[in-house]
């Protein structure tokens, strides 16, 4: 049996990712870390313990007392907060993943760490982009990507770390809202909908980016991390998507649902920059090829379970 030490257990992915990962390898064998605690299941339906991720020393000794053999690192900013604090950025983005890194390669874990389709950049092929392309970003968020995609490389080659990753796009999930990203406006339209029937995006109409929604997107880091090893070739940084989308074709799909739903603009110009410095679509076929990644939800069934899921909760 796994022991799991998570990073950004509070966070978007981690909060879900906690439950998730407690209900396939024993709540006992996942430890959740963050750098606040706040009454909620990830903290009450297992280990918790509070971590600093610029605290390297605090990191390696939770990992060791807790006998972890997997890390999975998530504490990081998003690319809207990282813009508006690139230094913080900097600091926590990386300071935080060079400790995850030493912390495996000192106790010899097995590692991942999300990357992002903000590792890509305006020159960067906006369609269908290949795995392996012209990496050049413009935004504080994409350099630490570009950075930590080579550095979990860097400790693959140099120290037999088995480092694993992938590429997420903007990831929509029902329960812990995002914070600080860009493709947030693809969580907060749910919410406006059913709350007032209208939304306001910061996201200029005609802007295509990559989503995906929850579930698929722990699949795929479970997949990954339970794919045999020499298969794969590329171990960090693949792409996964589970759709593209821009504001107007997400407003369609919840009309099906809802079809007094409205929509208007107030375009941010700090976060739309940001989205078209990213692709409109990537290309998943390495990873499909390498580990077989898959999804089940396309934008009309996510719609469907996401409008679903909250009405049930607001009742
Ligand atoms: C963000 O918008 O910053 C994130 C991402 C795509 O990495 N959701």
């Amino acid at each position: 049996m796994k022991k799991i030490m998570v990073t950004g257990a509070l966070g978007q992915i981690g909060s879900e990712l906690i439950t998730k990962l407690r209900k396939e390898y024993g709540s006992e064998n996942v430890l959740a870390t963050d750098i606040r605690h706040i009454a909620s299941p990830v903290s009450e339906s297992g280990p918790f313990e509070i971590l600093d991720v610029t605290d390297g020393e605090k990191m390696h000794q939770l990992a060791k007392d807790f006998k972890a053999d997997t890390m999975i690192h998530m504490a990081a900013l998003l690319s809207a907060t990282a813009e508006a604090k690139p230094l913080l950025a900097w600091n926590l983005n990386m300071g935080g993943l060079v400790n995850a890194l030493e912390a495996s390669r000192e106790l010899g874990l097995q590692f991942f760490t999300p990357s992002s389709i903000g590792a890509f950049g305006p020159s960067t092929p906006k369609k269908n982009t290949p795995q392996d392309t012209l990496q050049r970003p413009t935004t504080m968020y994409g350099v630490n990507k570009v950075s930590g995609e080579l550095l979990c490389d860097y400790y693959f080659n140099k120290f037999g770390l088995d480092t694993r990753g992938v590429r997420f796009p903007g990831l929509i999930s029902n329960e812990t809202l995002p914070g600080g990203g860009t493709t947030d406006y693809a969580v907060d339209i749910y919410y406006k909908a059913l709350q007032n029937g209208v939304y306001t995006s910061y996201i200029a109409a005609g802007t295509y980016m990559d989503m995906m929604y929850m579930p698929d997107a722990l699949q795929a880091i479970v997949d990954l991390m339970e794919a045999e090893e020499s298969k794969l070739i590329h171990r960090n940084a693949f792409n996964v998507t589970a759709m593209s989308f821009e504001p107007e074709e997400i407003a369609a799909s919840i009309r099906k649902e809802i079809p007094t739903f409205s929509m208007n603009y107030e375009v941010d110009p700090v976060r739309q920059a940001i989205a078209n410095s990213w692709p409109d679509s990537i290309d998943a076929t390495v990873a499909k090829e390498e580990w077989g990644f898959s999804f089940k939800y396309d934008l009309d069934a996510m719609t469907k379970d996401m409008l679903t899921k909250l009405a049930t909760k607001k009742t």
